[in-house]
């Protein structure tokens, strides 16, 4: 049916995630589908759970800053203030898309690095029949897996977007396509510069995908290493609680897009982002100069940004991402209220 599924009718109906806590994604019983028993029993007990993303931790940051990272933003998850948090980080291993992943699981990943295959939508089918490859999945994948499992709220670094370019190239990442197409929250620092920013917020609002700036005098969508990127997004709200409920709401009418919440960089660590922006505009230059394409494009440009800033990069990536951990606790905590 295309009408969306009213709280009544939820029980007789196809049962879309956001109707209720105790009603499970009809994709949850997918034979490939394996959630650990912690986020399954937090889950089932309505208790708030956040989806991690993983070509973040092998293809977006050097071993063994890439685990150490991953490890810290779980940590900051299960702190959180209010009430733990569950940190769900998503993967295929072993023919599986995994929902929560041991520590041991997080190493094997952070250790392969670029030999994980990096897993968007498209890549599922072949990750999945190779029961040796290690899938490591971008939003785009994420958020497929967490709609899967019931996760309606995800948190990273940075989206991918339309690329500059695309009028030659016609790159826009699947993550774009992804928000258009399935109902999760994904929190992040907006869209690197390594992006069209403007044609990436055209490309959200044609799909049909709310975009929130979070705690920002503005009114501007963040820029990953910047706070402003100049360009608004759809709306601004300065709290968690406020956040939640324009999530809670877009998901409880039925509809089947995601939603991007912007999170800027704290001013603390945006001080180097002119130095970062050069190396980012050389990195642009040798994506062209070595025709890179592809999925090949956002990793080369991540790693060399890395490179050629010797760590500073590196260093903003990593607190941003902790800061965008600490937000989505709030917003998943009163995400849950609401639910409940
Ligand atoms: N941007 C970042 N860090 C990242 C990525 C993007 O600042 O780690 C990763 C994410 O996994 C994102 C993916 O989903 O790159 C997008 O790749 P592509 O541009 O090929 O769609
Ligand atoms: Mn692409």
């Amino acid at each position: 049916s295309s009408h969306p599924s009213s709280a009544s009718s939820s029980s007789s109906s196809p049962c879309l995630v956001a109707a209720s806590r105790r009603c499970v994604s009809a994709l949850a019983n997918s034979p490939l589908l394996s959630v650990s028993e912690e986020v399954r029993a937090a889950l089932a007990a309505g208790r708030p759970v956040v989806a991690l993303e993983s070509t973040i931790v092998s293809h977006g940051m050097p071993y063994p800053e890439n685990v150490r990272t991953a490890l810290e933003v779980e940590a900051i998850l299960r702190a959180h203030p209010a009430a733990p948090v569950v940190p769900a980080t998503v993967a295929i291993i072993d023919g599986k898309i995994q929902v929560g992943l041991s520590q041991e699981q997080l190493e094997r990943l952070g250790q392969a690095g670029h030999k994980a295959v990096k897993t968007s939508r498209r890549d599922f089918g072949q990750v999945l029949a190779s029961k040796s490859a290690i899938g490591a999945t971008t939003v785009s994948g994420t958020m497929i897996a967490a709609h899967m499992a019931g996760i309606p709220l995800f948190v990273t670094g940075g989206i991918g977007g339309v690329h500059r370019g695309v009028l030659e190239t016609y790159d826009v990442s699947a993550d774009l396509t992804e928000l258009g197409r399935t109902p999760v929250a994904v929190v992040c620092a907006g869209a690197k510069s390594i992006l069209d920013i403007p044609r990436t917020l055209e490309y959200l609002e044609t799909e049909g995908v709310p975009t929130i700036t979070l705690g920002h005098n503005s009114p501007d969508f963040p820029a990953f290493f910047t706070p402003s990127s100049g360009i608004p997004a759809m709306t601004h709200v300065e709290t968690e609680q406020a956040c939640a409920e324009i999530i809670h709401a877009h998901l409880r009418a039925g509809l089947t897009s995601g939603l991007v919440v912007g999170v800027p960089i704290p001013t603390a660590f945006s001080s180097q982002s002119s130095f970062i922006q050069s190396a980012i505009d050389q990195a642009l230059g040798e994506v062209s100069a070595r025709g890179i394409t592809g999925k090949e494009t956002t990793p080369f440009l991540l790693a060399r940004v890395n490179e050629l800033t010797k760590g500073v990069s590196l260093t903003a990536n990593i607190a941003l991402v902790k800061n965008n951990a600490a937000k989505g606790a709030g917003i998943a905590t009163e995400l849950a209220k609401l639910r409940n």
